[in-house]
């Protein structure tokens, strides 16, 4: 069966993690990426955290399958050729290197637009246009910028940072889809164009609801469905909002059985109106469906606090999947806290290839995340990343060069 992007191809000039998410996500659709990396040394990631001595660590693993990987030193007059060479020969230059880089190495997109009109030249940067757009930014520092980072944890706490790379893999994501985007575009137009996905807009994008909070509080001072309601008190801006899920339907993290030494057993209890009789009737508070007090959702908002006190007393009495599957029954919306081992464990997500294991010439078996969108003409298979330089000699053939030019160019540090 064909891929969705057989036939594109792709000049990967992206290192650490937000590029290669996103290259690694266009190679699993089909397209054939070409990674170009330092000669001799590579993406740094490949030696960063590793765990096995002189292995390509899990990080670069993990975010470089079905990619190809040539060498080539663009500072050198003869490989800046090379890169040239490639440069007319693909549809997409995928870049994530500090502000000015490329520039700096004479690939302007005036001199990428003479080489190939047709190109597309993708970029993540840290910032937009504006005051910070020449500023190096990393995962953490784009969750802040972003707005992430003043909204996630406890009121009597510090802003707190999410596991999830949002900054870095969130932007990779929005990347591909201008990518695709653009590619869709040049078929109808027949020129390439610039794809900017700025690390602050990406993570502001998926903080779009605390944006929407603002305005509410600017308007109303309170918000009710936020736990400082009602006993605290609320600021200018949008407060750090708990475990609270907002929205109409309010929701917690409640212990289960075994909380008192396993971390993670918890579960997410979500009081959805449209169960809050099945709800009462689980928790032994049936008298709860006809009160007053407690019967409407905007009766229960200033008694969440309790509410969530007295479900969590009947969670305490089951395990986290016990409770799953009881509240599951009654389709009142939960989930529990999966610790990243039971994920690793998980059969479902191993059948359906969103767990995968891999198999490397240098490090053994290894487990990854496969492709999380699913087309169904267009199934992935996960294959191994790259070493360093494996596809250099391949890569320059199909450029036309022959094996004596192939080694001259590599006696020369070109390649
Ligand atoms: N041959 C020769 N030189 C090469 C090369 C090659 N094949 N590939 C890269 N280089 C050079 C670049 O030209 C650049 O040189 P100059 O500084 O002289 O112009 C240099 O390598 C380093 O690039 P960099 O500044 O991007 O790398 P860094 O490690 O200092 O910064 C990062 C890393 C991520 C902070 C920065 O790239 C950045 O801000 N990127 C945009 C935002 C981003 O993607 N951040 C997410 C990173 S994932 O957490």
């Amino acid at each position: 069966m064909g891929k969705a992007l057989d036939g594109v191809r792709i000049l990967d000039f992206t290192h650490v993690q937000s590029g290669p998410t996103c290259t690694q996500l266009l190679a699993w659709f089909g397209a054939d990426v070409i990674k170009v990396e330092r000669a001799g040394a590579g993406d740094i990631t490949r030696e960063q955290l590793r765990d096995i001595p002189d292995a390509d660590s899990l990080y670069f693993t993990m975010l470089n399958h079905n990619k190809r990987s040539v060498t080539i030193d663009t500072k050198n007059p003869e490989g800046k050729l090379v890169l040239e060479a490639l440069i007319q020969k693909c549809d997409v230059l995928v870049e994530n290197f500090a502000p000015g880089a490329l520039d700096r190495m004479g690939f302007t997109w005036e001199r990428i637009q003479e080489l190939n009109p047709k190109m597309i030249v993708a970029s993540v940067k840290g910032f937009g246009p504006g005051p910070y757009e020449d500023c190096k930014v990393y995962e953490n520092v784009a969750q802040c910028v972003g707005g992430a980072a003043s909204t996630t944890g406890f009121d009597d706490g510090p802003p707190v940072v999410t596991g999830a790379q949002i900054g870095d893999s969130g932007t990779g994501l929005h990347l591909a889809l201008g990518i695709v985007t653009a590619l869709y575009q040049r078929t109808m137009t027949g020129r390439g164009q610039k794809v900017l996905a700025a690390m602050q807009d990406g993570v502001l994008n998926l903080c779009r609801v605390k944006l929407r909070d603002q305005q509410r509080l600017e308007r109303t001072g309170v918000m009710k469905e936020y736990p400082q309601y009602p006993n605290g008190t609320f600021g200018e801006a949008v407060p750090r909002a708990g475990n609270a899920s907002g929205g109409g339907q309010p929701g917690w993290i409640l212990k289960c059985k075994g909380w008192e030494h396993d971390p993670n057993a918890y579960i997410y209890f979500i009081t959805q109106a449209p169960v809050w009789v099945k709800i009462c009737n689980v928790i032994g508070k049936e008298a709860w469906a006809t009160d007053p007090e407690y019967a409407t959702p905007s009766a229960r908002l200033p008694r969440l606090k309790d509410i969530f006190a007295e479900i969590e007393r009947w969670t305490m009495t089951k395990t986290k999947f016990e409770a799953m599957e009881i509240l599951n029954k009654y389709d009142i919306p939960c989930g529990p806290i999966l610790s990243m081992k039971e994920i690793a464990e998980d059969d479902s997500l191993r059948k359906t290839g969103t767990i995968v294991e891999v198999d490397h010439p240098v490090r053994g078996k290894y487990l990854t995340v496969g492709n999380p969108i699913k087309l169904s003409d267009s199934p992935t298979d996960v294959t191994r990343s790259p070493l360093l330089g494996e596809h250099t000699d391949e890569v320059m053939a199909e450029l036309g060069y022959s094996r004596e030019q192939i080694e001259a160019l590599r006696t020369a540090g070109a390649i």
